[in-house]
Formats: structure tokens, sequence, C-alpha cells
């Protein structure tokens, strides 16, 4: 699953980008090319299965992010909005900048989160309207010159798109069914796509939650939208110091949680993932699945032949296996389930697949 970090110029897209995977962007202002990086999915309950299981390795379930080049702050003007990994992306983060400094310059001058938000979105709303528009014209030309079923379901749905946003609304604000969510699939319109939105926040304002925010509220109220805050620089200063330091400055400043991990949650979520794990002194490993997979398609995430051959799943919440400290008394309490293909894999779930092939 991929995210695509989107945003003005210098919200702060790059520092996230490289505290969330650990990598270097290197300069900024680049505006050619996105970079793709890797971040662990933190999980406590990976955590105490593997302190259970001292497995030889440990792995976490990832999320991948790819910096995309900062969009004008004029409308229209984007390249980096055209570029074709955007496309696939499965949900867009979009990093407004609240942070005041007089050493970065905003490309609109003010500091101003919710127009900044607003720009953006219109953006989108702009580009997908230019791609439905082109394609209404060439669908009223080949219907003018013969009759199709399927171009006139396509030209009706599209007509609906368009209303959409020529109110300036995302797609993502409309309803449609699944015959219709697959016909637009292939149009990947940026609007469509899972929105988190992630205010930068001045140091001084770190622990602020902006969803309590009356600015915001219209932002939250749409499906499919998610909002969470951070202070990069802030988050930048913690990851330099070990966990016992970093946990007292915490303490110092007030905050609770680490915002990356909050954001990596928030983007997991908002994808509609869930993890189940596979334990065992090789491996401890959680592996993502969407919300609702069955057991068989869970499977095949680990390998096709897992899938090809299933034969049963043997499934254990992972609290009650630790509170058994291990499967043979999971057995004896019956806690324990023997699941067969069609079984819906939950969250938080120890999954041992018997196969054959
Ligand atoms: N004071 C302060 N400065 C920040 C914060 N986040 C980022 N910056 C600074 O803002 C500048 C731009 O940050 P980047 O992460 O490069 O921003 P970007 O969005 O990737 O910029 P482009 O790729 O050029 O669009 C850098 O000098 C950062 O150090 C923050 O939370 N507070
Ligand atoms: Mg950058």
């Amino acid at each position: 699953m991929e995210i695509g970090i989107l945003g003005l110029a210098s919200s702060g897209k790059s520092t996230l980008f490289s505290l969330l995977t650990g990598q270097e962007v290197g300069q900024t202002g680049r505006r050619d090319s996105a970079v793709m990086g890797i971040a662990r999915v933190p999980d406590d309950r990976l955590e105490r299965l593997s302190e259970m299981f001292n497995p030889k390795k440990k792995t976490a379930a990832t999320i991948q992010y790819v910096d995309v080049p900062g969009i004008s702050a004029e409308h229209g003007r984007d390249s980096s909005l055209n570029l074709p990994e955007l496309r696939t992306m499965d949900a867009l983060m979009v990093v407004v900048r609240a942070f005041s400094s007089d050493n970065v310059p905003h490309p609109m001058t003010s500091i101003d989160p919710v127009r900044d938000l607003e720009h953006i979105e219109e953006e989108f709303v702009l580009q997908d309207q230019i791609i439905v528009e082109k394609r209404l014209e060439r669908l009223t030309r080949d219907l003018a010159r013969r009759r199709s079923k399927d171009l006139e379901v396509e030209q009706i749905l599209l007509k609906r798109c368009l209303a959409v946003l020529e109110e300036g609304r995302a797609l993502r604000s409309e309803v449609f069914d699944a015959a219709e969510q697959k016909l637009l699939r292939g149009f990947t319109f940026l609007s469509s796509k899972p929105l988190l939105a992630v205010i930068n926040l001045d140091e001084a304002d770190a622990g602020v939650d902006p969803s309590i925010d009356e600015a915001y509220k219209d932002w939250l109220e749409g499906p499919n939208v998610a909002m969470t805050a951070v202070c990069a620089t802030l988050e930048g200063e913690l990851a330099q110091l070990d966990a016992e330091d970093s946990a007292a400055f915490m303490e110092d400043l007030g905050i609770s949680d680490s915002a990356l991990t909050r954001v990596i949650e928030e983007s997991y979520s908002l994808l509609g993932l869930i993890s189940f794990f596979t334990v065992g002194e090789d491996e401890c490993r959680a592996w993502s699945i969407p919300r609702g997979t069955p057991a068989v398609e869970a499977a095949a995430s680990i390998h096709s032949d897992i899938q090809r051959g299933f034969i049963r799943a043997e499934v254990v919440a992972w609290d009650e296996l630790l509170d058994a400290d291990g499967f043979a008394v999971c057995r004896q309490r019956g806690s324990l389930r023997l699941e067969g293909k069609t079984y819906i894999v939950g969250d938080g779930e120890v999954v041992h697949f018997r196969f054959n092939v």
C-alpha cells in the first residue's frame, strides 16, 4: 500500500518523509521526480508476541510513502500533480504548514493551513475536472456515431462526477455503488483517493490536537478523510535521542505519544488495513490485509502456495495466546479455533495456516 505525500512548497513534506521512512531526500525544491521509502508500522502487539517467542527475526507491517515535489501556489500550474506515480497511490497525505519561521518562505506568504488545504483540494478537483471533461467530449463524439449501452452508462456517471466537481466537491464525498466504483477506478481521480491531512505545527503547539479546532470542522466531516498533527522539527529532535531521553523530553513538553506513530496509524486505518500475525521461533511477523479479507486470501498475502493448498487456518487472538503462554493451553481452553477458507480474519489475530501442496 502506497501513500503519496503532497503539499505546497516548504510545508515540511520531505522532513516528514525522512522521519517516517528513515530515508534522506536531500535537497528541497526538486520538482521533477518522486522518492519512495518504507515505514515500519509500530505495533506493540508484535513486540509482546516477539518477547514470548524470542524469534530470530521480527518483521513489522510496512507502508510505502512517496515524497512528491511541492504543489504550485497558483492554480492549474502543476506539474507535480501530473506525476504518473501519483495516479497509482492508494491514498494521499497532504502536509500543510502551520509553523512559522522567518527562515522558511511560504509560497503564499502568510501562514494559513485551512486556506492551503482548500487550495490543494481545489487543485485535485480541477485536475479531475479536466480528465472528466476530456472523456465526456470523446464520449459525445463516439455516441453520435454509434449507440452503445456501455458508453451511455459511462456518460451518465461522468456527468454526475462533473456536477460534483463543478460544485468544488471532491469525488470522495460522493457515494458510488460497486459497479460505478469499478468504472471510475481506471480514471485514478485524485479527489477520490482517501486523504490524510497532516498539520505541521509550531514547536510551541506540539501536542495540540487540530481536530478539536473549529476551523478544520468542514474538513473532518467528509468520508475517507482523516487529520492529525505533527511538529516535524520536534520529531526530528526526538529521533536523535535514545528512548529514555526522548521519553523525558516528551514529558517536559506535555506530549504523551509520538506524532509520527500517530501519522502511521492514521495512514494505516485510512487505507482500511488491519494486521494479523504469524509467530514462531524463526520469525514473528505482522501482515497487512484490508479489513474483511477471508482467510484464503490472507494466506495468499504470505505465499500463493499456502492459498493453493489451503486446508484450515488455526486462529487465536494475540492477547489470548499471550495469556495462555502458548498454543497448548489455548487448545485446552478452546480459544484456538479451526477456521475455513471464507473465515474473515480479524485485527490482531495470530494465524497458523495448514496447507498441502
Ligand atoms: N520551524 C519549523 N521548520 C520546519 C518544520 N518542518 C519543516 N521545517 C523546515 O522547513 C523547510 C522546508 O522543509 P521540507 O521538509 O524540505 O519541505 P518540503 O515540503 O519538502 O519542501 P519542497 O520539497 O521544497 O516542496 C526546512 O528548512 C525545514 O527544516 C517545523 O515543524 N518547524
Ligand atoms: Mg521536499
